[in-house]
């Protein structure tokens, strides 16, 4: 029997797929018996029940008139060391390499005790802040004096190491996802509750509505599917792009076959009435919307970029497509929209492959075996 760990995990909480991965990944560790204790700014959006060995610091930030901004990646590094000494953590997992690994190399010298840091690279941290040339040594730093650093694809370890160039091994571990949770269910009430006829195929996108995520594109390509079947497209999520999207929407006459349903929980309800999902970002590590969609047997058309097409098998699970190229990713979706056993097909093999690939308790136990490993290393 293995030991039972303390823990410590920090990462951004608000709504994002990293601050979901870092959270379900606490839940899951807690669940084979070690003791997490999330150190953050405000509680994890899906730290949703009560765990008896799940921990929650929160980092305060006092605002004081000689700051002219409010001291939080300090305040983070104390809130660390102190929970390093008074819980004895024996690792720190931190998600983005900036702030938070940096945050945790100053805390371990804080705390003066021998904790361990591994670093989970997400993305926006590499191919946002990586071109940034007054971060990149910052980026270098966090990365080479973690113990460990992971990257969430294959992809997002070459762009690290084409834009960072860190003198450190990075090992790609894939995001997951809670098969309990993400999977067919029957939610009938829906389909008529949002007025969703018979005939209608359901587009669903999934985001943070920032520019990266070209929703514009999905609306676009949305006008297309609906010239030659009827259909509806859901937007769940908002950001900054939302008003040019609302405009695109009303341009297109698209008004009432576009359903704007903000921020949601219960994503599964969603994709279960779902037959097509759509993410044609411009940047993308993972895309783990998708790997929830197919979990939840709804094939996916993503674009050529990042990790996606590690996510969506081309032609097997959904298509992938040139960024930007509409027509083709329309007429992708239609020919799969209108061909129930290719659709049929693709479902059954998204569910499969997250089975083979994504499924919670393989990438829980990499985790775990990178822990135990840096910990023998002493
Ligand atoms: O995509 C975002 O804007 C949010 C961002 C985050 O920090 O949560 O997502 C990143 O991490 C996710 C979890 O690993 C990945 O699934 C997303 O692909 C990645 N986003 C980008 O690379 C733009």
């Amino acid at each position: 029997m293995k030991n039972q760990l303390k823990i410590g995990i920090t990462c951004y909480p608000t709504v994002g797929g990293s601050g979901v991965v870092a959270t379900e990944l606490g839940k899951m560790l807690a669940e084979k018996g070690h003791a997490i204790h999330f150190i953050s700014s405000s509680l994890p959006f899906r730290l949703n029940k009560m765990y008896h060995n799940i921990y929650y610091h929160q980092v305060e930030v006092n605002q004081y008139s000689v700051f002219q901004y409010p001291p939080y990646d300090i305040a983070l590094a104390s809130k660390m060391a102190e929970v390093i000494k008074r819980e004895e953590l024996d690792l720190l997992h931190v998600h983005y390499a900036i702030p938070h690994a940096v945050c945790a190399i100053l805390a371990k010298q804080m705390s003066g005790r021998d904790v361990k840091i591994i670093t989970t690279l997400h993305g926006t941290d590499i191919t946002v802040l990586g071109y940034d040339p007054s971060l990149t040594d910052a980026i270098r730093f966090g990365i080479e004096k973690s113990d460990i650093v992971t990257a969430v694809s294959n992809s997002l370890v070459s762009q690290t190491y084409d834009l960072i160039k860190p003198d450190k091994s990075i090992e790609t571990v894939y995001n997951f996802i809670d098969e309990r949770v993400y999977k067919k269910l029957n939610p009938s009430h829906l389909k008529e509750n949002y007025g969703i006829q018979e005939d209608e195929r359901v587009i669903i996108h999934v985001s943070n509505f920032r520019a990266v995520k070209r929703v514009p594109d999905v609306i676009k390509t949305f006008a297309r599917i609906v010239e030659e079947t009827p259909a509806k497209l859901l937007l769940v999520g908002d950001g900054p792009e939302m008003s040019v999207v609302c405009k695109l929407v009303g341009e297109l006459n698209l008004s009432g076959k576009v359903l704007f349903l903000g921020k949601q929980d219960n994503l599964e309800e969603l994709y279960s009435i779902s037959d097509l999902m759509l993410l044609l970002s411009e940047k993308e590590s993972f895309g783990l919307v998708a790997l929830e969609a197919m979990a939840c047997g709804v094939p996916c058309i993503g674009t050529n970029v990042g990790g996606i097409p590690e996510v969506i098998r081309d032609g097997e699970t959904g298509f992938i497509c040139q960024l930007g190229d509409i027509e083709t990713i329309a007429s992708k979706a239609i020919t799969l929209l209108t061909n129930d056993q290719l659709h049929r097909d693709f479902s059954s093999h998204s569910v499969q492959l997250v089975e083979d690939k994504f499924r919670a308790d393989l990438i829980v136990e990499q985790y775990e075996e990178l822990y135990y490993s840096i910990l023998k290393k002493g």
